[in-house]
């Protein structure tokens, strides 16, 4: 690179630096809930930019919270097990050595890559599930569907002590019955229940698609809840998508300021959304 051009880079980055203030100020102690999705966790480079874009947001101030996935990495156990799984509207039906699969992989491998990945930028991640502190109670979500839970009562002091400590919690979306089960829960339904619960600020949703999509299949960068209901009756939410907006609703209603859904394999995707004019995927907020 020739010296001129060199130098035009670095001014360009004090710009941009500069040009964030009013982000940084805004969000300052702000709590962010970050779903990250088995989908978006993709390479190791891939991982470590995601941890490093959450270590910057906490050296500025923000309290972020990581919520994840791992269907595909679910999969992958299962099928060398040769355990057979089946998807009904979304969720994985969980039968008991199937739950087992689950826990493993999410509460073991899953988190603890996370963790490492976040540690190895210089912060200080904590991995726990749902169970852990109470956090997360869940019941049945239906008999079909076997040890799949909704979260029905929530207990977030963990999430706020940690926090406190400058520790970032890092959690697997597994929850405890009252009878003793371990219940496998969508990782998006845990981070809309965890968020809600934490009244958080924002909620980021990293998945794999740009954001929701209009009829002319245009993303569209700001909705509100009515909006949603509409597309989505209109048909032109739907599949994989709904899971993600029935979220944002819930979030919303439970005192979630904003929901944003976006595209997480993009570079630094959560520091676009956060402290750029530009903002990325689906705002949503009513
Ligand atoms: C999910 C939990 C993991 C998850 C599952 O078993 O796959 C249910 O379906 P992603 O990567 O975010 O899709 N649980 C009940 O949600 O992973």
């Amino acid at each position: 690179m020739k010296k001129q051009d060199m130098n035009r880079d670095w001014i360009a980055t004090a710009r941009t630096l500069s040009q964030a203030l009013p982000y940084l100020q805004r969000y300052e102690g702000a709590t962010v809930v970050i779903k990250l999705g088995g989908h978006a966790m993709g390479s190791d480079e891939a991982m470590e930019s995601f941890a490093r874009d959450v270590v910057l947001m906490q050296q500025v101030g923000v309290k972020p919270v990581i919520v994840h996935g791992g269907g595909p990495m679910i999969n992958r156990l299962l099928a060398e097990l040769n355990i057979k799984s089946d998807f009904v509207n979304g969720k994985r039906v969980t039968d008991k050595a199937t739950v087992e699969v689950v826990e493993m992989v999410l509460s073991g491998l899953v988190n603890k890559r996370i963790v490492q990945a976040i540690n190895g930028q210089g912060g200080r991640a904590v991995g726990i599930s749902g169970k852990d502190a109470n956090l997360m109670i869940c019941e049945q979500t239906h008999p079909d569907l076997g040890f799949v839970g909704t979260p029905v009562q929530m207990d977030p002091s963990i999430i706020q002590e940690l926090g406190d400590e400058n520790l970032i919690p890092v959690i697997a979306p597994v929850g405890a019955g009252r009878n003793g089960e371990t219940f496998n829960v969508n990782g998006d339904t845990a981070a809309g229940a965890i968020a809600g619960a934490l009244k958080a600020d924002r909620l980021l949703l990293l998945t794999d698609v740009s954001g929701v999509k209009g009829a002319d299949g245009a993303v569209l960068t700001s909705l509100n809840s009515a909006q949603i209901k509409q597309l989505t009756d209109e048909g032109v939410i739907a599949g994989g998508m709904i899971p993600k907006t029935e979220t944002a609703l819930d979030a919303l209603a439970a005192g979630v300021r904003a929901v944003v859904i976006l595209d997480g394999r993009a570079p630094n995707a959560c520091l676009l959304e956060l402290y750029t004019e530009h903002g990325a995927g689906s705002l949503i907020r009513d």
